[in-house]
């Protein structure tokens, strides 16, 4: 990958970098560790997201460059761009209302992810690493292959090693989800040698919380709902759960690992109510494929998490329907 990635940013000038809805750690992080090098080079780039970055992230974005994507003022910028990034993201869909104007750029597009998922031939370069347990990390690699064999000069600088730590912490359940493994806690250490601090940047992310968060996971954990053996755990949220808690869908992300936390658990799934239909969360342990429940309701993602969402569709009947559908996924599949 590394040597065409390489000479595609020196040999353009005009960059745009974007990342899912919702963005997580690991977008944020991703981009802005990657526009931060570009940058260095003397390059124009802009960060352009459908949603707003979170509050808990904001901190990674110092200087304030992350954008949100306004049609108005934006489209020209990626109609006209020499090259687009697409990061931590696995399909068109999920960058929303950014996908008619990526897909009529003359921009040469770029995706890095870890997940499956994009049809490669829609992409001029197409670096997934599904080994990778986030994006973070293969830009790691990126930037180092980039400090030892191309420039000889240092890439990865204290924010730089910020993004990217965060970029990991968050995508890794703070170093403990499958597909951690020694290689990530090697470039954890290195990141660390730039002076981070693990706990600031935990206590940024996650130590974040407000009453209503806490409220709502409260009406969360009391919704759990065990079926097969408790193999199957499943919670449900609905719009009067956030009205009644001052809160909004965003504030459940972390909630399903509740779920995982019983031990009889290989499944669990959270259904969330939204203003135009349901989401569907799925979570699973070891080889319980999710991501093939999921794509039963048109979603995707990967083996351990993956997700679905059904425009104008009924909480109730959903949740029948996919419990139903989750008994031939809850037995773990052996591979020899
Ligand atoms: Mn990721």
């Amino acid at each position: 990958m590394n040597k065409d990635i390489v000479d595609l940013i020196n040999n353009n000038q005009e960059f745009i970098l974007t990342s899912h809805v919702n963005p997580d750690g690991d977008s944020i992080g991703s981009e802005i560790a990657l526009f931060i090098y570009i940058k260095s080079l003397g390059k124009n780039a802009r960060i352009l997201n459908y949603s707003p970055t979170p509050d808990n992230y904001t901190f990674l974005d110092k200087d304030k460059v992350i954008e949100q994507f306004d049609e108005t003022k934006h489209k020209d910028m990626i109609l006209n761009a020499d090259v687009i990034f697409i990061l931590d993201t696995n399909e068109y869909e999920r960058i929303r209302t950014l996908e008619p104007f990526i897909k009529l750029s003359s921009a040469k597009k770029t995706v890095i992810d870890h997940h499956l998922g994009f049809k490669p031939e829609e992409f001029d370069y197409y670096i997934i690493d599904t080994n990778s347990p986030a994006t973070g990390e293969i830009l790691y690699r990126f930037f180092k292959d980039i400090e030892i064999n191309y420039s000889g000069k240092k890439i990865i600088n204290p924010q730089i090693a910020e993004a990217l730590y965060t970029a990991i912490m968050t995508d890794t359940g703070s170093f403990k989800y499958e597909r951690t493994d020694a290689e990530t806690h090697l470039i954890i250490s290195e990141l660390l040698k730039h002076g981070i601090n693990p706990y600031d940047i935990y206590s940024k992310v996650y130590n974040n919380a407000t009453a209503g968060k806490l409220h709502l996971l409260g009406r969360f954990l009391e919704n759990v709902k065990l079926l097969y053996e408790g193999r199957l755990a499943y919670s449900t949220m609905l719009q009067k759960d956030f009205k009644e808690t001052d809160t909004d869908e965003y504030a459940i992300e972390g909630f399903s690992t509740h779920l995982l936390s019983l031990s009889t658990v290989t499944l669990g799934i959270v259904f969330t109510e939204t203003k135009n239909g349901v989401k569907l969360s799925f979570r699973s342990k070891g080889n319980v494929y999710s991501n093939l429940l999921a794509k039963e309701f048109g979603g995707g993602g990967h083996q351990n998490a993956s997700g679905a969402f059904v425009a104008g569709g009924r909480i109730n009947d959903l949740i029948e329907e996919a419990v139903k559908k989750a008994e031939k996924y809850l037995e773990e599949i052996k591979i020899n």
